[in-house]
């Protein structure tokens, strides 16, 4: 869906641009009519990772901060579950519903269904691709292939000017998810400057700790020379770690690890010299959310994209950081 408008959240109040298909028309599905509470019911990719966490918990607590009922489904990773959670809440007649696409495509037929049965839909996290014309109102996430530039171009900068060719594997998301598909698109663009930078070997870690952890110990079995891990979230970053030591080598040190998310666990790894850079994600959209889902259930116009800022940290940075962090 090629959409034009964009807005981003800055600590201004968000700068409305007008949707491609706002009609101020009367509240679709129900708006929560006098009295009654909104009803928003939401499509959650899963548990896989500490971001994943910290988004569900902002999500549930924005909600009940906001008087909204919230209906919460977890998909375990899995679409075909995702899917028929949505179609069980246009069952319910809910007034709003939101998700996180684990993939980036097949969602034409549901979204279709919510869409006739006049529900709209609100886009979280990650984009999808869709033929479909004005199939949901707003996606509100970040932006990820921005966030792969600047992990590329950090790793550029580390090595400009050194001698020989730079080794590194990537470590990618979940296939064919939005952030796994951006941030390598994203990654390679910061690194093309430099062109001792050779990405060797990339490989699905699924965006979890496991997974991560599995894939490294098989590449440093198969990689000789291996001097950077891109991992396209600390989860897997941190799995990773945890191969390099036990092969026995320093993470931070023998093989740098540049990661996206900046969660917790990310960010005391990257303070303790074990991660080089993290490129954050913020997942706490739970507070932007529910004003989009009560000016949509208001049938009020709301921004198109809503993106949601990010910061970047190295060690120095996130040590001072880390103590007033959310998650
Ligand atoms: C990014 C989100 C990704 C995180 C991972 O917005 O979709 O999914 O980077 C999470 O940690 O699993
Ligand atoms: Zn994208």
């Amino acid at each position: 869906m090629k959409r034009t408008f964009a807005a981003v959240i800055g600590i201004a109040a968000v700068t409305a641009a007008v949707a491609a298909c706002g009609s101020g028309k009367a509240p679709e599905g129900g708006g929560g009519g006098a009295g009654g509470a909104t009803t928003l019911g939401f499509a959650q990719v899963g548990a896989e990772s500490g971001w994943r966490t910290a988004n569900t918990q902002s999500i549930k607590t924005a909600a009940q901060a906001a008087g909204i009922d919230l209906k919460f489904a977890d998909a375990n990773g899995e679409q075909e579950k995702q899917i028929s959670a949505i179609r069980s809440f246009i069952q319910q007649g809910v007034d709003v519903i939101a998700f996180s696409p684990v993939v980036r495509t097949g969602w034409d037929a549901v979204l279709l269904e919510a869409k006739n049965s006049k529900i709209p839909v609100i886009l979280t996290d990650r984009a999808i691709d869709t033929q479909e014309k004005d199939v949901y109102k707003t996606f509100i996430g970040a932006d990820f292939v921005e966030e792969g530039k600047r992990a590329g171009t950090w790793v550029a900068d580390q090595y400009a000017g050194a001698p020989g060719q730079v080794n590194i594997v990537q470590l990618e998301g979940t296939t064919g998810a939005d952030p796994a598909i951006d941030r390598d698109t994203g990654f390679k663009q910061g690194i093309s400057s430099n062109p001792n930078l050779r990405i060797v070997a990339s490989q699905t870690g699924d965006f979890t700790r496991s997974g991560g952890k599995q894939v490294m110990e098989a590449l440093l079995k198969s990689t000789p020379k291996i001097d950077v891990v891109f991992a396209q979230n600390d989860d897997m970053g941190l799995g990773a770690m945890e191969a390099i030591e036990a092969a026995g080598k320093v993470p931070g040190k023998d093989i740098k690890i540049v990661a996206v998310d900046a969660t917790h666990d990310g960010m005391q790894a990257l303070a303790d010299g074990k991660f080089n850079y993290i490129v954050e994600c913020n997942p706490l959209l739970g507070p932007k959310l529910m004003d989009l889902v009560k000016q949509v259930a208001a049938g009020e116009q709301v921004p198109a994209r809503v993106v949601v800022p990010d910061e970047a940290f190295d060690q120095q940075q996130a040590i001072k950081a880390l103590p007033g962090r959310q998650y």
